[in-house]
């Protein structure tokens, strides 16, 4: 499929979107998100996909929604038009495993779009910030809720309400970001880690996703618990006899996700 706003590619079992709205640091407009979430429902449906990445360019992920779009914006055009956020939900309900891979700019709804993925990793060079508050509004796509989540109040509090911009290493120290690695090794150090996770059984790497997640969404008993069915339910899985199977033959495993 021709897109205007991003580009896709397959790398093996990796699906790969790459923002390409160049002139405007990859801001996020409707038809950018309508694209990364048709690009998603694609790489979900092809049983030949077990793992997406989402990466930007070398100076920006995305230095966030389009201001110029939203500028004239009315309280009735935002709640009515759900603009932009509308398509937001693909990110969170694809059941594949999606990594963020930031170089340059993850601002604002950039940073918002980074977080709603499974995790991120970061070029040396990325730079993560809500700085929504400069411009008289709020974030609106989860960053006052997944920010406190991921790094906790203080910093969350500092970044919203300061418009300070934290660096890659702040942001692995304070766990935003899963691994640091040197810009121009960015991308193909995320591929490799999305294809070592689409080696893996896809059936189990989506029920990791889904135990990971329910530890933000339940309580922790509700959480062991899902934990445990999905567990016992791993045992239902051809997946499963040959993964002990090769380890005991002392081989390597050749899943064939089911
Ligand atoms: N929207 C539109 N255009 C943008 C954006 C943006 N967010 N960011 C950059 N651009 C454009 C610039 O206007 C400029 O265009 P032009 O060349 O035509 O003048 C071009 O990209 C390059 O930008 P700069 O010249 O500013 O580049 P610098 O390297 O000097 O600065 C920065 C880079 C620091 C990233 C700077 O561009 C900047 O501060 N950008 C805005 C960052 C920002 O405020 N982001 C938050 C936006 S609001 C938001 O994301 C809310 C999300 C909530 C979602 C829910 C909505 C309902």
């Amino acid at each position: 499929m021709e897109y205007t706003y991003i580009l896709t590619e397959k790398k093996d079992r990796v699906g790969l979107i790459t923002l390409n709205r160049p002139k405007q640091l990859n801001a996020l407009c409707d038809g950018l998100m309508d694209e990364v979430g048709a690009a998603l429902a694609d790489f979900e449906a092809d049983d030949g996909i077990g793992c997406i990445v989402i990466t930007g360019s070398e100076k920006a992920f995305a230095a966030g929604a389009d201001i110029t779009m939203m500028k004239d914006f009315s309280y009735m055009d935002a709640y009515k038009g759900d603009y932009i956020t509308r398509n937001w939900e693909k990110v969170k309900t694809c059941r594949k495993p999606v990594i963020a891979a930031v170089a340059g700019f993850a601002l604002g709804g950039g940073c918002e779009l980074a977080m709603m993925c499974d995790m991120i990793f970061a070029a040396d060079t990325a730079k993560f910030g809500q700085p929504e508050i400069k411009l008289g509004i709020l974030p609106g796509a989860g960053g006052t809720q997944r920010l406190p989540r991921a790094i906790g109040k203080a910093k969350a509090m500092d970044m919203c309400l300061t418009a300070r911009m934290i660096g890659a290493e702040e942001a692995e120290r304070s766990g935003l970001v899963a691994r640091v690695v040197p810009a121009d090794k960015l991308v193909d150090e995320t591929l490799a880690a999305a294809a070592t996770i689409a080696s893996f059984s896809l059936p189990v790497v989506m029920m990791i996703k889904e135990c990971v997640n329910r530890a933000y969404e339940s309580s922790l008993n509700e959480g062991l618990l899902f934990e445990r069915r999905e567990f016992h339910a791993a045992f239902a899985l051809a997946d499963q006899k040959e993964g002990m199977a090769a380890f005991v033959d002392k081989r390597a495993a050749a899943f064939k996700h089911e």
